[in-house]
Parts: C-alpha cells; structure tokens; sequence
C-alpha cells in the first residue's frame, strides 16, 4: 500500500547488552548508548538477564491464579496490593513477595544503567502476565494488545510522563516472548492525530470529579487515548503497517518507553513487567518524547 512506502525502511531496533545481573554497574559507553537509544525509540535487549524464581514461586507458573477476567495480576507497590488474582493467605503473600523481589530488581537495573534518570524515575505497577498471549480472546479491541498501539492509560492520566517498562520472559520452557514493533512515533502520530478530535470543554474536569480519571485528563493524555484507540482500531493499519517482529527469549529481559514505540504482543506466555513514570524533564533530548513531538505538530501546548 503506497501511503506506509516511506515507512517501509528498517525504522527500529534492538540495542542489546550482555549483562547478567540486575545489580551490575555499566561503563559509561553502555550508559551513554542506553539512553541514546531509548529515547530514539529503541527497545534496550538484555538478552542473558533472567528472573529466576525461587523453587516455592514455581507454583505460580500457571495461569490458574488469575481471576480469568483481568489480563495481568497487578501488584500496588504503594497499596502492597494484588488486582486481578484469585489468590488468599500465604499464598498471596509469596505471589506479591516475588513481584515485589522483581520491582526492586527493575528498579536496580534502571538506577545503573541510567542514572541520569533515577532521581525522578517514579516506580508504578507491577505485573504478572500469566495467560498466553496468542488466541486469548481480549474483552474489547481496544484492550487487545495483539494489535499495534502505543501506552495511554485511560483512567490514569500522566500529563506528558513517560511510561518506562521493564518486561522479563519467565518462561520455563523456553518460550519466547514475540512482539511486533512499528513505525518511528513522528511518522505514526503525524498519520493519527488528523483523526483525533478536541476533547468536549469542561469533559476532563467533569471525568475527574465523577472518579472516572485519577486527576484531570490534559490535552496530551486526551490525544494519547485516542490515538491508541484510532490505531487499535484501524483494521487497514493493522493488517498493512509497517513492522518489524521480535522475539524476546526465555531467561532475557527488555526496556522500552511503550508511550513511544509501536508495539503489539503477539505469542508468549509468563512475563513480568514493571512500569516507571519519567518526566519529560529528566529525559536527554526532551524534543523526542511523544509530549514535544505532538505539541510540535499541533503548535500548542498539551500538558500545561
Ligand atoms: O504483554 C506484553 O508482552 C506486552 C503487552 C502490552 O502491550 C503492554 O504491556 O503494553
Ligand atoms: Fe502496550
């Protein structure tokens, strides 16, 4: 199809980094190169950086503790609480002490590798994905990470934060985690946002008094949302874009700002996943977050 022809060139990749443990420390050049490539839209591929369980967290490799509706068990490390699990007494307890171990393992990593960031990085959710990915039949399309998108969360606005994850394959039969990434953030927004509408005056303020948003939703998380929920929509986008495949062994781990790269899940099974928020401020090249490039091509300011 002629309109993605410009697309069609190699647009990502994988800067990969032989670390084995989350505690290393790196050399300046990995650091430099980490942060480079991350905010260019690169995914950060620690090929040899696994997660291993202790022998009583093995039990957890199954998708039976998820509550069947939820797509991830979630664990608030500020509530010290799990959403999304079936899951009682001791039980609980050690499945919320393993997704603790590996946010504070994620938080070590990221402290090392980037430490021009970590006096601002802000540790949010955890997650366990236990359900495998491929054929499970998503509740809407618009929660069907199958289909290419970028991260908006629709009931917690981040007014122009970046969304900074950290995804570790705990499979324990060596299935790989295979993902689609696709075009750079600029080509991909530039295409959307003539389809995205301004928000309804007063609509933010109302949807944050009724408690449907957690603070009041800015121009930027508006245009976030509906650019996912354009693109997870689209089915010519999603049969014809441009993308590349990936995938993403068991025993390895990855770092990506979601907000920003294109991406769909497309087979996997077992994954944990920690979540940060960055401010702009705190990034290299501020002009490349997804807030600096959509205030760019609109000519307005969308977190103020
Ligand atoms: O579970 C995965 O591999 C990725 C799913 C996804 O799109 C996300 O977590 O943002
Ligand atoms: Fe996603």
């Amino acid at each position: 199809m002629s309109s993605f022809e410009s697309s069609r060139k190699v647009f990502s990749s994988l800067d990969t980094f032989d670390a084995t443990a989350w505690n290393s420390s790196f050399t300046s050049e990995d650091r430099e190169r980490a942060v480079d490539g991350l905010e260019r839209g690169h995914v950060l591929y620690f090929k040899t950086l696994a997660f291993p369980l202790e022998a009583e967290e093995k039990v957890f490799l199954s998708s039976t503790w998820s509550d069947q509706e939820a797509k991830n068990i979630s664990f608030d490390p500020t509530e010290g609480r799990l959403r999304g699990a079936k899951i009682e007494g001791a039980d609980g307890e050690k499945l919320a002490g393993m997704m603790r171990r590996y946010a504070s393992d994620a938080r070590q990593l990221l402290q090392g590798l980037l430490p021009s960031y970590a006096s601002t990085l802000k540790l949010a959710r955890t997650s366990f994905r236990p359900h495998e990915v491929e054929g499970r039949k998503a509740s809407s399309f618009r929660k069907d990470d199958t289909r290419l998108h970028v991260d908006a969360f629709p009931s917690r606005p981040n007014r122009g934060a970046r969304i900074l994850r950290v995804f570790t394959n705990i499979h324990p039969a060596g299935k790989p985690r295979v993902w689609q990434i696709g075009e750079p953030f600029e080509a991909y927004a530039s295409r959307f946002l003539p389809t995205v509408s301004r928000p309804l005056p007063g609509l933010a303020q109302l949807e944050s008094i009724l408690g449907i948003t957690k603070g009041v939703r800015t121009p930027y998380d508006h245009i976030m949302l509906h650019l996912h929920d354009r693109t997870k929509g689209d089915e010519t986008y999603q049969r014809e874009a441009p993308r590349q495949e990936v995938a993403f062994a068991a025993g390895s781990t990855w770092v990506v700002f979601t907000d920003q790269v294109l991406h769909a899940a497309i087979s996997g099974q077992f994954v944990l996943e920690q979540t940060f928020e960055l401010p702009v401020a705190a990034q290299r090249q501020t002009e490349r977050s997804p807030l600096r490039v959509l205030e760019r091509l609109t000519g307005r300011a969308l977190a103020a």
